[in-house]
């Protein structure tokens, strides 16, 4: 038995939520570039996704958000996302693009603009239950541009108890993830900035609300795995948003800015249980693809993640065990980087093959003709892109 044998098992439960938002338009504040074959629907964006899935075998599932994803039949998308060989994931809720929540919004002084932010969240749960959804998640943009603009303490309050509306509304199958982000597009103050403060809001909520790491949204240079590590210790690790960022949040392809900090986390994950069968932490890219191809560009984020899952699990855990036992600093940091620096393609594209998919999943979807399909067939409509 080979060591890649070893892991298999562990590689077969692997599974990637792609985000509903990479298939369509995205960019900056300075452009969005349009691509010819980008979905009109939640429906087309659902297709594409699953043409990730047919290939790689790694993305059975696609996260909404709303209202971008909303459609005025649910029950109808998540049997169009059957047909397509998918499942509808997390429900994500928007209170970031309307006017009222300009000041706030389940942190507002005002309370009407706080319970229409709660009913959004109320209209989220009611689509999890049609979509069949188990997680519902929840990122603000709330904050704060001016040292004195708004009470801090006050906020953090109104926050807590807005939560707990929600929370009290969820059901006993229901999650609630909440994630942070320590600043943008609030630039003085985030009301939900660092993991420290997800955690104290979520672990006073109860069993069902946990936190959200997404990875692009740190200051530069912060030990993201030891969060990860943190998390998974006090069992509150719910979620991941993978994604890479060189300056701020980049939301480029996971594994393309640092492929060594996606080990590092990986590892992390594998450590603390996080690969394990009965594991609470759910694997999700939030990525937009504003000049490449988005459908190629998701499937080499989901292969990235397995590549570097496939090498933190090669970790030998009890050389390094033993290595640290004995203080032996340089030996510790090559067992580890022993496993880094393994080339786990070759084995990955056997073992692909092994289960009837492509050795070469790219290459398999760009035969296959699909993207040009779309592009023909795709015309007309309005393209998908942040807001539709
Ligand atoms: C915020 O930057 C964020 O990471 C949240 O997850 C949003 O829902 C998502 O981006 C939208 O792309
Ligand atoms: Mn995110």
């Amino acid at each position: 038995m080979t060591a890649f044998d070893s892991i298999a098992t562990d590689l077969e439960r692997q599974a990637i939520e792609l985000p509903s938002w990479a298939f369509g338009n995205s960019g900056t504040r300075f452009k969005v570039f349009s691509t010819p074959g980008t979905p009109r629907t939640p429906e087309e964006k659902i297709s594409d996704a699953a043409q990730v899935h047919r290939y790689t075998g790694l993305a059975p599932k696609v996260a909404l958000h709303i209202p971008w994803d909303k459609v005025d039949d649910f029950a109808a998308l998540r049997e169009h996302a059957a047909e397509q060989g998918v499942e509808i994931g997390t429900i994500n809720s928007n209170t970031f693009q309307d006017d009222e929540y300009k000041f706030g919004s389940l942190t507002s002084a005002d309370a009407s603009v706080r319970q229409r932010a709660i009913d959004h969240h109320f209209d989220c749960i009611d689509v999890m239950n049609e979509t069949g959804s188990r997680d519902l998640k929840i990122w603000l943009a709330d904050g704060t541009n001016y040292p004195g603009q708004d009470d801090l303490r006050g906020r953090q309050d109104r926050l807590a108890e807005s939560l707990e509306t929600i929370y009290a509304r969820l059901g006993d199958d229901h999650r609630m993830v909440l994630e942070y982000k320590f600043f943008e597009p609030a630039f003085y103050h985030t009301d939900v900035p660092d993991w420290g403060t997800s955690y104290a809001q979520v672990a006073a909520l109860g069993d069902k609300a946990m936190v959200c790491l997404d990875t692009g949204h740190h200051a530069p240079g912060t030990n993201i795995e030891f969060i990860v590590m943190q998390l998974l210790r006090l069992g509150k690790l719910g979620s991941f948003d993978f994604n890479s960022r060189f300056y701020a949040d980049d939301d480029l392809i996971v594994g393309s800015a640092d492929p060594f900090q996606l080990f590092r986390i990986m590892t992390e994950v594998a450590r603390g249980g996080g690969l394990d069968e009965d594991s609470p932490v759910v694997f999700m890219l939030d990525q937009c693809h504003n000049i490449e191809d988005k459908i190629r560009g998701q499937m080499r984020s989901v292969l990235n993640v397995q590549e570097m899952t496939a090498r933190a699990l090669l970790v030998d855990r009890d050389a390094l065990a033993a290595a640290q036992a004995a203080n032996d600093v340089l030996e510790a940091h090559q067992v580890l980087m022993d496993a880094f620096y393994t080339d786990v393609r070759p084995a990955l594209a056997q073992w692909r093959e092994g289960r009837g998919l492509p050795a070469d999943p790219i290459a398999a979807f760009l035969e296959s003709g699909y993207q040009q399909k779309i592009a023909e067939e795709r015309v007309g409509g309005q393209q998908a892109s942040w807001g539709a």
